[in-house]
C-alpha cells in the first residue's frame, strides 16, 4: 500500500512538473502554446492549399528602426493563401515577456477567435495553425500592457487581406500619432540662435583663413614627421 501510494505521489509530482495540457493550451514553465491547430480544416476549407513554414523573432532589437518605438516583431506583414497551413516557429530574443497572438480567427476552431504563443523570456516555440479562405487581415500582436502600443504589431493578410490595420510600424499610419514636442522657453531660443551665430561665425573664420590654416598645419605635419626621423 505505501509503496502504491507514493508511486501515485510521485506520478503526480512528475506530471505537474512537466508541461501540462489542459484543452486547447500547452503550458510549461517557459512558455505557452493556446489553440494550436495543426489538423482541423475551417469549414470554408476543403483542404489545405500551402504549407508555409514562418519564423518570427520577436525583441527590443527589431524596434531600432522606428522612432519611439521600444518592442517589435522582426516583420510586420505576412502574406498566405486561403486555406493555408501556418507553421510558426517563434523565438523571443528578450529576457522579458512576449506573446505573438493572432485574433479574428473562427471560434468553432480558435475559442475567443485566438491563436497565441507566449514565451516567458528567451526561448522558442512552435505550433501551427490552418487559415480559413477568407480574404481578411487579421491583427498579430503582444497584448502585455504597452507593448502592442510600443511596436509590438503586425498583420497577417490571407489573400491579400481586406486593407491595412493602423499602427502597423512602418506599413500604416497611427490613429494617433506620438508627439515629441520641443518645450520653447526663451532660454532655448537664445541657445539656438546663439549656436547658429557661433557655428556661422566658426565657418566664416575658416574661410577668411583658408591658406593661413592650410600652412600651419602642413607645419604640424612635418614637424611631427620630421621628429620620427
Ligand atoms: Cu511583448
Amino acid at each position: 500500500m505505501k509503496v502504491f501510494v507514493m508511486s501515485l505521489m510521485l506520478l503526480i509530482v512528475n506530471s505537474s512538473a512537466s508541461a501540462m495540457n489542459h484543452g486547447g493550451m500547452l503550458m510549461d514553465e517557459k512558455g505557452m502554446i493556446m489553440n494550436a491547430n495543426s489538423d482541423n480544416l475551417p469549414r470554408d476549407c476543403t483542404k489545405i492549399s500551402e504549407n508555409v513554414d514562418i519564423t518570427i523573432h520577436a525583441g527590443q532589437q527589431n524596434a531600432l528602426k522606428f522612432t519611439g518605438k521600444m518592442f517589435a516583431f522582426d516583420q510586420q506583414e505576412w502574406n498566405v493563401k486561403p486555406c493555408a497551413k501556418i507553421n510558426i516557429t517563434f523565438i523571443n530574443d528578450d529576457q522579458i515577456r512576449h506573446q505573438l497572438m493572432i485574433h479574428g480567427l473562427p471560434g468553432y476552431l480558435y475559442p475567443e477567435g485566438m491563436f497565441h504563443l507566449e514565451l516567458y523570456g528567451e526561448g522558442q516555440l512552435q505550433a501551427s495553425l490552418i487559415m480559413p479562405s477568407l480574404k481578411k487581415t487579421y491583427l498579430v500582436h503582444c497584448e502585455l500592457p504597452q507593448h502592442m502600443e510600443k511596436g509590438m504589431k503586425a498583420q497577417l493578410k490571407v489573400d491579400g487581406g481586406d486593407g491595412d490595420l493602423p499602427s502597423i510600424p512602418g506599413i500604416s499610419r497611427p490613429v494617433r500619432a506620438d508627439v515629441y514636442s520641443v518645450d520653447w522657453t526663451e532660454l532655448s531660443l537664445a541657445v539656438l540662435l546663439l549656436s547658429v551665430l557661433l557655428g556661422c561665425a566658426i565657418l566664416f573664420f575658416i574661410i577668411l583663413n583658408a591658406t593661413a590654416i592650410k600652412d600651419f598645419s602642413s607645419k604640424i605635419i612635418k614637424k611631427i614627421y620630421v621628429k620620427k626621423m
